[in-house]
């Protein structure tokens, strides 16, 4: 008699038996690290929302209202720095560290230790950059630490060391974790899950991974290199002695990849949300998975359409102009794909579909932006304006915030069993989506205007104060929707429906253990025969049914293997 197969293990309490807090201090378990690194980056969230929020009511009015110029800078310095290295890169490790595994049926990453260590790097790394708030010395260079601003003569006091060394700590602990990533990648996969074969997100996060491991390096050296010249009487980057240019080119060989690590595997959330919300295979699966690979490697052909304003020779400029405009081929290429995948679906608008489609619509105004950016005689205009600012925030916020709360409203049954409250997180969303454009829209504007960015106050006869109010309103109520999040999971937690194992009918494994998953994620792994092998398996239970109902032979779903 064939049987329908039950990866799922035999009911377990939530997570693992021992809950206390030692248990979670001295964990290996990726699912639990994931949780950790998602709940201190979003801690990060939270503060670096109330720094802006600071910066949105100094600017809100010209003349001054709550801050001083010198805390202004610090706040916005430490705004970008904390969104940037404290919540993107890490809340992204946390989700991939969650659910990779799962989706590629594996029992946990391949080095758990290092794992855990690289959790404890990051909170280390982010409580030294905060430290310096405590001596009323934050880091005042902006998050791109240009020198010779960051430098000794103009950034005297230990604020800025706190900076380096945090980031290199940073550093360390993104190099750890990808090291882990790309090897749990390539090594531990559900037998039958070839390359081809393997979730979009996984292929992102393969990608994202290799941008980390290639990148870091040369952001670490340049660290290195500050601060030796801060403490050490080097001259790398002091004017007239060494190349202030230099810092530009090592930050942004860094920082221009680490964008696409921010994006990427927001990019691959999406073609994961989107077919099964869609209720339709995805559109052009190989394009999608190889254009991240494309997206990967010119990242790192671009770096120096941040400094068309230096003295890089023209011939060069040109050479980064055009690679630049050639890498909205590739996010062109999922974008067609994406649209198509939706094209005739029968779509529901659940809430993780609703942050992806706000997703598609919020980046793709930021995304278009970027080629704009990319013109040198465009660039030389605006760069250093709120253009820039409106630009950053629609692929950074309206691209990765959005998609990380798409991946949290899907990926949260999961990993806690209760589903989010459905009305509240459509409410969140409409909220984000009024406040998110009310705060980032007139930016463009702005910019052209001619309103330079990282300025704490304006005259008021500049034409620029209804604009800035706007904004500022906006942004309250951008900080009112994403406070609804925070609600949510707590009503969630004391009384949230529970989920079930495969509430969205989802395609990939991960659907098919309980919701949580037992620590050893899979009782029996799975052999994968396709892209989608829930929906496989979902399809064959179907086929049962009706052959049993009608007395013809039971089709059976073959898996072999015990690992
Ligand atoms: Fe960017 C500055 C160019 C994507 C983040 N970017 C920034 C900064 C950040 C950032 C944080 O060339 C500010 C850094 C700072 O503090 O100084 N960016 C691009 C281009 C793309 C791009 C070409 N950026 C991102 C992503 C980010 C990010 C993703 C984070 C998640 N960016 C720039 C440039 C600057 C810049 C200049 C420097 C500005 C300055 O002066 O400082 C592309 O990857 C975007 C591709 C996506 C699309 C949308 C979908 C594509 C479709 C295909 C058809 C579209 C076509 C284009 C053919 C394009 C639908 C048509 C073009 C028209 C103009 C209509
Ligand atoms: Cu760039």
């Amino acid at each position: 008699m064939a049987v329908w197969p039950d990866f799922r293990a035999p009911a377990r309490p939530v997570l693992v038996e021992d809950t206390s807090v030692w248990s979670w201090i001295t964990t290996v378990d990726h699912k639990r690290l994931g949780i950790m690194y998602m709940v201190t980056a979003f801690s990060f969230f939270i503060l670096g929302g109330i720094m802006a929020l600071l910066l949105r009511t100094e600017l809100a009015w010209p003349g001054r209202q709550v801050l001083s110029p010198s805390v202004y800078n610090q706040l916005f310095t430490m705004h970008g720095t904390t969104m940037i290295f404290l919540f993107v890169i890490p809340m992204l490790a946390g989700l991939g560290n969650y659910i990779v595994p799962l989706l590629i049926g594996a029992r946990d990453m391949a080095f758990p230790r290092i794992n855990a260590l690289g959790y404890w790097t990051f909170l280390f790394a982010g409580i030294i950059l905060n430290l310096s708030w405590l001596g009323g010395n934050a880091p005042a260079a902006g998050w791109t630490g240009y020198a010779p601003l960051s430098e000794a003569q103009f950034s005297p006091t230990k604020g800025m060391d706190f900076w380096t060394v945090g980031l290199l700590i940073v550093g360390i602990s993104s190099t750890m974790g990808a090291v882990n990533f790309v090897v749990t990648i390539f090594n531990m996969r559900a037998p039958g899950m070839k390359l081809m074969r393997m979730p979009l997100f996984v292929w992102a996060a393969l990608t994202q991974q290799i941008l980390v491991l290639f990148a870091t390096p040369m952001l670490a050296g340049g660290l290195a290199m500050l601060l030796a010249d801060r403490n050490f009487g080097t001259t790398f980057f002091k004017p007239g002695l060494g190349d202030a240019v230099l810092w530009q080119h090592v930050f942004w060989f860094y920082s221009h990849p680490a964008v696409y690590i921010m994006i990427l595997p927001l990019f691959g959330v999406i073609s994961e949300i989107l077919p099964v919300f869609s209720r339709k295979p995805i559109f052009g699966y190989r394009v999608i998975a190889l254009s991240s690979a494309a997206i990967g490697v010119l990242g790192f052909l671009v770096w120096a359409h941040h400094m068309f304003t230096t003295d890089v020779s023209v011939a060069l400029q040109t050479f980064f102009m055009l690679a630049t405009m050639l890498i909205a081929v590739p996010t062109g290429v999922k974008f067609f794909n994406w649209i198509a995948t939706m094209w005739q679906g029968q779509i529901r608008m659940d809430t993780p579909m609703l942050f992806a489609v706000g997703f598609l619509s919020m980046f793709l105004i930021g995304g278009i932006t970027g080629p704009m950016l990319a013109a040198i005689p465009v660039d030389t205009q605006v760069h250093d304006t709120y253009f820039v600012v409106a630009h950053l925030h629609y692929v950074l916020f309206g691209g990765s915030v959005f998609g990380i709360f798409a991946s949290l409203f899907y990926w949260w049954p999961k990993m806690t069993g209760k589903l989010l409250n459905e009305p509240l997180g459509k409410l969140q969303f409409w909220g984000m989506i009024v406040g998110f454009n009310m705060t980032f829209f007139p930016m463009h504007i702005l910019g052209l205007l001619g309103m330079p960015r990282r300025i704490y106050d304006y005259a008021p006869n500049r034409g620029w104060t209804g604009y800035n109010l706007f904004e500022s309103i906006g942004s309250y109520i951008l900080g009112f929707a994403i406070l609804l999040f925070v609600v949510n999971a707590y009503i969630t937690w004391k009384q949230g429906k529970v989920a079930g194992d495969d509430p969205w009918e989802g395609n990939t494994l991960e659907w098919m253990t309980s919701s949580p998953p037992p620590v050893h994620n899979f009782d029996h792994i799975p052999t994968v025969r396709s892209v989608r092998p829930a929906w496989d398996v979902r399809r064959i239970r179907e086929l049962q049914e009706n052959a049993r109902r009608t007395g013809a032979p039971v089709p059976e779903y073959r898996y072999d293997s015990e690992h």
